[in-house]
């Protein structure tokens, strides 16, 4: 049943910056998918939250609170989980921040901000799980990167330069790790209505530019990038490799 390629029990996800928006809706959406998550943030009340709302869907479901900009800790809270939970068959590379602003106007802080935990953050746990996942000849590593790995937009050029970094990084993984049996690959999410982007919702020029830039004309539903990331996570991805896949409701297609 081809049906079953797409089955992920007995797997266990890591899933970054899950405690809220996309990385919860993807936690979730591998749990349903049969995975056990583990959820990952710096805020542990909203990631007991967040705990509460997966497993009240049956969803087994870990808890792993540790920055995931400090290469130290991550290495110590991965570690950690691979000896008291078990191994982890696959990472969603998801933490990210968004911060806007004219280049020309851009704090140096803010700019390491953004690079630290959109990009540096995908090389720090991504190194820390694939060193397991080489040691044990599988893994699945999906990088959340962005319709800015490929494009601009006014006021978001560190976000850009930063999710272009993720999508090159992904290249790279592939490159070296590809040979040890991982298959890593990124997701390039469009517009989606979530707590990154609340202000650009609420912005009515915003909403109507967007809807008329967006082929299929409306926002992304957070659970519509579920499906992506269960594919790239699954068995029916195991010869695909150093891709980034859109869902963008079609923007990247046309002018
Ligand atoms: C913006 C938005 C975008 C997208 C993000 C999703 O300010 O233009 O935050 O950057 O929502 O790229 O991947
Ligand atoms: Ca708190």
């Amino acid at each position: 049943m081809s049906l079953q390629l797409f089955d992920l029990s007995g797997k266990r996800a890591l899933v970054t910056g899950s405690g809220q928006g996309i990385g919860l809706s993807l936690a979730e959406g591998l749990g349903r998918a049969g995975a056990r998550v583990v959820i990952n943030g710096r805020d542990t009340d909203k990631l007991a939250k967040a705990a509460a709302q997966l497993s009240a869907q049956g969803i087994v479901v870990e808890q792993a609170a540790f920055d995931v900009t400090d290469p130290k800790a991550v290495v110590e809270a991965v570690d950690a989980i691979e000896a008291e939970h078990g191994p982890i068959d696959i990472l969603v590379n998801n933490a990210g921040i968004q911060r806007r602003a004219p280049l020309e106007a851009f704090e140096v802080d803010t700019w390491r901000e953004v690079m630290r935990t959109n990009l540096d953050s995908v090389f720090f746990v991504g190194q820390a799980v694939a060193r397991h996942m080489i040691r044990r000849g599988r893994g699945k590593i999906v990088n959340i990167g962005s319709l800015m790995s490929a494009a601009a937009r006014y006021s978001v050029a560190p976000y850009t330069a930063a999710k272009g970094g993720v999508r090159n990084l992904t290249f790279g993984m592939c490159t070296d790790w590809a040979r040890h049996g991982l298959q890593i690959n990124a997701v390039g999410p469009g517009y989606f209505a979530t707590p990154l982007n609340q202000a650009l919702v609420e912005n009515p020029d915003f909403d109507r530019w967007l809807k008329a830039r967006t082929p299929a004309g409306r926002w992304g539903k957070v659970e519509e990038l579920q499906g992506a990331v269960i594919f790239l996570a699954s068995p029916a991805s195991d010869f695909v490799n150093g891709q980034i896949l859109y869902v963008d409701g079609g923007v990247l297609a046309t002018l």
